[in-house]
This record gives structure tokens, sequence and C-alpha cells, in this order.
């Protein structure tokens, strides 16, 4: 396996028409989770990747795993649960550049994901593992089920990246956020942040400084996503540079980039290119999903991803 990612995906209700969720009459389901994005994304590019969850025993749970299913991600480890739903959000295009989303998932199947239940064999062919802030926010049994990825990870040389993906709203409050996001990154051999969540991290810094602060937590490889302005990529072998971003002309729907932008990275590491062409690679990503409605559908194909880079570039330095 190139890629295992572990985390809870959502069945997501977007309304057809913008505006106030209030309303909106008429939805589209689709489904949405950090790390299932992640995978497909993979996929797409050609990549092994193993998406690991707890779904209820419902038509939700049902109709996700068909769908990530066939987008050729392995979902061998998916469990179903007959005593806790699976969950599901709802996004809302407020106006311009104002889309919220909002949760049901409390006391969902994935959320009741724990360290018995974890097999270490579903780990233990990876070269990657990917962890999002997103599961330790769930329960504290899912912060168990971490703890074990991780131990089995390091045990066996997979490396684990994480994205912070902080998710206000699935915390008790910021100071526990923040020290959980602190110590899943200090786990870790490559983080992806935001550069939001660095100042909700560290503080008001620039982002050389919010690198500096990341290395400090012993992390070896720091990648921050700048928006539209692309990535600032740092190692702890002093390399640090700026990569551009990619030009969008319209936002249609910006949930999902970062996602898109961790796949990138990956399928770019995996294949043997430099920290630089793998950001490159990352940045395109992120722009492309922004254009399409819905976290994985602007997933690029190889081939996509190649024509849209060779035509988009915002600012090559
Ligand atoms: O990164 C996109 C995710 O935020 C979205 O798919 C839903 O996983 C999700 C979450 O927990 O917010």
């Amino acid at each position: 396996m190139d890629v295992v990612t572990i985390g809870e995906t959502m069945a997501l209700f977007t309304p057809n028409e913008e505006g106030m969720l209030r309303h909106a009459h008429s939805f589209s389901m689709k489904f949405g989770g950090a790390e299932s994005n992640v995978a497909i994304g993979l996929s797409r590019l050609g990549h092994r990747s193993r998406w690991i969850s707890r779904l209820g025993e419902d038509e939700f749970g049902d109709a996700m795993l068909s769908f990530i299913r066939s987008e050729g991600v392995d979902v061998s480890y998916v469990t179903r649960d007959q005593n806790a739903p699976t969950g599901v959000f709802f996004k809302e295009f407020r106006r311009m550049n104002d889309t919220r989303v909002y949760y049901y998932r409390k006391d969902s199947a994935a959320s009741r994901m724990n360290a018995d239940w974890l097999l270490d064999e579903s780990i233990l062919d990876a070269e990657y593992l990917h962890l999002t802030g997103i599961t330790p926010g769930l329960s504290p049994s899912c912060r168990e089920m971490l703890e074990k990825a991780i131990r089995v990870a390091k045990g066996n040389g997979t490396k684990i990246v994480f994205d912070p993906n902080l998710r206000l709203k699935i915390w008790r409050d910021g100071t526990e956020a923040r020290q959980f996001l602190k110590k899943y990154a200090s786990e870790s051999d490559i983080v992806l942040p935001g550069i939001s969540e660095a100042e909700f991290l560290f503080g008001a810094l620039s982002p050389e400084e919010y690198v500096e602060n990341f290395h400090e937590l012993g992390i070896e490889t720091v990648i921050m996503k700048l928006g539209k302005e692309g990535s600032l990529i740092s190692s702890s072998s002093g390399l640090v540079k700026k990569i551009p971003g990619f030009m969008v002309e319209r936002v249609i729907d910006p949930v999902g980039a970062g996602d898109a932008f961790a796949a990138g990275v990956l399928s770019g590491l995996l294949d043997g290119k430099t920290l630089e062409e793998a950001a490159l690679q990352g940045n395109a990503m992120g722009a492309m999903v922004t254009m399409v409605n819905g976290d994985a559908e602007g997933l690029p194909t190889r081939s996509d991803l190649v024509s849209f880079m060779n035509g988009n570039l915002e600012d090559v330095t």
C-alpha cells in the first residue's frame, strides 16, 4: 500500500442554491471526509490507497462505501456499527467566499473507533500513514486508536503525514484542540498546516517563523499552505522555499482543497519527486478542487493534472 489513512467520512448534503441554509429547498447528496478525500485523490493519480473507518449499518454507510470503493480505494478494513449512525453534514454557500459547514456527527459510528478495533496489519504494508487533526477531536477512544496507529507506524518505518485540519466545532475548546494538534504534529514526519492553523497554534507570526516553530516540535518536514500564494516548504536540513500557487478563475467550493494538496504532495513523494516538485503538484491539486462543487469531485486524473499545471502557473520564480 502506498498510503493508509484513517478517519470519518460523512454523508454530505450540498444545497443546490446559494444563500442561507434555512432557505435551501433542494440538496445533492455527496460524501466528504478529509481522509477519504486524500485516498480518492491518490487513487485517481494511480496510487494504492487504503481508507480505514467505521460506518453505521445504514443507507448512508452503504452508499458511501460503494462510492469510495468505486474510486479504487481499498476499503477492506472499513467496518459497520449496528448501534451508531454514519455522520452527516451540510454545506452552506452563504455568499461569495463564505462557505460554512454544519455537522451532525456526535456519537457517530466513526467516533467509536478505538485501539482494539484497529488491526496492526491494516497499517503494516504502508509506506505512508496519513492522519488528520479531525480524528482526535471525535472522541477519547479515537485518540487511543491514533496512539496505536502511530506506534505501529513508527515500529514499522512507515512515515507519518499529519494535516492539522483544525475544526473548532468538534473540540471542547481551543485549549484542548491546541494541545492535541501539537501532540500529533510532534509525532509526525511531515506536517501540512494551513496559515490560520499555524496562527491558532503559535500566535501571529510570519510563515518562516511558523515553520521554525513546527521544527522545534521535532518535525522533519513542514509544508505550509499559503492559499493562492502557494506553499512554503521547509526541511530540517535547512531548505526553506516558497512554491508558487496556481490561478483560479472562480472559487466554487473551497472545502477539500487542503486534502487535494495533501494527495498531490504525497503523490509527488511516492513518485520520487523533490519536495519542491511535490509541493508544486499539491498547489495545483488544491487549486483544481476549489473550482468544482464537492469535496472530491474536482480531484484530477494524472492527465488533467499535467495539463492544468502546464497551462496555469500564477507566478513561476
Ligand atoms: O477537508 C474537508 C473536510 O473538512 C470535509 O470533508 C468534512 O472531514 C470533514 C470534516 O470533518 O470537516
